[in-house]
């Protein structure tokens, strides 16, 4: 039997997660068969920056929740060099996506931003309010804005058609599925690699970028994907959503906890030659602990599930 709850999902309801590939996406379906959702899907092949293969798309598939987890991403390395890139991407794919789920009565859609869209001077913890209140982070402005582009167009849709447009906030996420490259992944990617490389070919030593004082936020993918669904289910309102997990973490003691996650038993060293990036991205996270979310990984254990499946991948 179905059982209906508003403007929740309903076990058989046709549910669409845009971004086959992504970290994110790839744990939302996840989630979403763990929970039983029967009819979930994503896109096979087509390109989400064409519009008439999204249009088709919604047409044939008709989804009545979608899950917009698309878009290229990377660390601050790439942000530096693709920044162009990064920014069409984002913006053709939220315009394509947000579009085809008014013209196709979409129920509701959860828009997937990121924490670079805070001011860098940000009070922490940063709170959603807080967002368009002062300069971006100049290593990721590009990026940045186009994830403000989708925020607001989400709720310019929500204004003017009244359509049911949500926007979580993420922390910076990890976990299985994670791009692994050298140069363009993110830090926890990035160390798990340096230091299993460092420790497979006996060297003495693994190089962190920055002053290793940065703080960031992580949170656990299958946590993230969890608090997507739940969300999905339990928020209305067009003011973003803040989705952390409350671990807050110097790069200097990520280092080390992937360091004695991995087994190497080098030194780290500091290139400060290389950016740092925001001083700080640590998130508010009281409301959706108010609605009664919070996260089950410590990041310790997200870490060796991480490095294991790092280990099996490659
Ligand atoms: O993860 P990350 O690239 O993202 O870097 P951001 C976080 C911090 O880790 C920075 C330091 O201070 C980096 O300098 N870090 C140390 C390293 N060693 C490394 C390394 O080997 N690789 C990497 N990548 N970092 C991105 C934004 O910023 O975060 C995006 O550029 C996006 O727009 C994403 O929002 C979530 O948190 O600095």
């Amino acid at each position: 039997m179905t059982v209906n709850r508003g403007n929740a999902m309903n076990i058989d309801s046709s549910i669409y997660v845009v971004g086959e590939n992504t970290l994110i996406g790839v744990a939302i379906h996840r989630a979403l068969e763990r929970a039983g959702y029967c009819k979930t899907f994503s896109e096979k092949g087509e390109d989400l920056k064409n519009v008439s293969q999204i249009d088709r798309l919604f047409r044939e598939r008709k989804p009545e929740f979608v899950f917009l987890a698309a878009g290229k991403t990377g660390g601050i390395a790439a942000n530096i060099k693709y920044p162009a890139d990064l920014m069409l991407d984002n913006l053709l794919i939220a315009c394509n996506i947000i579009e085809c789920a008014r013209r196709y009565n979409v129920k509701k859609l959860l828009y997937l931003a990121s924490s670079c869209s805070y001011p860098r001077d940000c009070a922490q913890p940063m709170k959603e309010e807080a967002l368009l209140t002062g300069l971006l982070e100049p290593t990721n402005v590009a990026y940045a804005v186009a994830k403000i582009a989708g925020i607001k167009l989400c709720q310019a849709y929500k204004s003017q058609y009244g359509s049911n447009f949500i926007v979580g906030i993420p922390a910076n996420a990890f976990g299985p599925g994670d791009d692994f490259s050298e140069e363009d992944s993110h830090v926890v990617a990035a160390l798990i690699r340096k230091m299993h490389e460092a420790k497979v070919n006996d060297r003495k030593q693994v190089e962190v970028w920055g002053t290793g004082n940065p703080q960031r936020e992580f949170i656990f993918v299958d946590d993230l994907a969890d608090a997507c669904l739940f969300i999905m289910d339990n928020y209305d309102t067009p003011e973003p959503i803040n989705l952390g997990s409350g671990m807050a973490f110097s790069i200097r003691d990520l280092a080390e906890a992937i360091r004695e996650v991995v087994g190497f038993n080098g030194s780290i060293v500091y290139d400060t030659s290389k950016p740092d990036g925001m001083p700080i991205k640590s998130l508010d996270n009281s409301k959706i602990r108010d609605l009664g979310w919070s996260p089950y990984f410590s990041l310790r254990e997200g870490l060796a599930i991480t490095y294991n499946w790092y280990r099996k991948e490659y």
